[in-house]
């Protein structure tokens, strides 16, 4: 008699229980779709071949978080920025335009301020030839006249000084990729 009470108990308790779980998935699922709905990646391409990498924007509470990956890169200082053209079908990649500055500030490195929307600053290149930048900045959005979104990354050849305007005369551009929008996971 007990465990028939328990067995009838657990007939209905069980699927109530498998179906608020499942609800639960499908709010976090939802939620998760949602965060990673502003986000966006640019592919660096190089006339030299050695030379690759990867930067992923994702829009967060704090602002734009940007990681980057280069390789094949030579060791040292090399200056990183959004220019204001997504463009790099030219070989020097001189199609991408000067650096995004919508709000006409000096050139600087991050954290200076003001600078340029797009100054990272250098991205330091190891002795393995591998780079990776790790930033934070309010100074880029998804939308509005600092989206990052349709302008390209450069990799310069050289050490941005953080100083010399409007460039940081970082000399020749390395490598360039347009930044593209991921697409969105949900719609509301
Ligand atoms: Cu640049």
């Amino acid at each position: 008699m007990r465990t028939l009470t328990t067995r009838r108990w657990l007939a209905v308790a069980l699927p109530l229980a498998i179906v608020a779980v499942l609800a639960v998935l499908a709010v976090l699922a939802t939620v998760a779709a949602a965060a990673a709905m502003d986000s966006a990646e640019a592919t660096l391409h190089s006339q030299d071949a050695k030379v690759s990498g990867s930067v992923h924007f994702t829009q967060e509470a704090a602002g734009v978080h940007v990681v980057a990956d280069v390789s094949g890169v030579k060791p040292g200082q090399h200056g990183f920025h959004i220019h204001e053209k997504g463009d790099c079908t030219a070989p020097d990649y001189k199609s991408a335009g000067g650096h995004f500055n919508p709000a006409a500030a000096p050139h600087a490195c991050d954290p200076t301020s003001p600078r340029h929307a797009g100054d990272f600053g250098n991205i330091t290149v190891g002795a393995d030839g591998k780079g990776h930048l790790d930033m934070t900045t309010t100074s880029l959005s998804f939308a509005g006249p600092n989206s990052v979104v349709g302008k390209a990354v450069i990799l310069h050849e050289g050490e941005d000084d953080c100083k010399t305007q409007p460039t940081g005369n970082a000399g020749g551009r390395l490598a360039c990729g347009v930044v593209e929008q991921q697409p969105m996971m949900h719609h509301h």
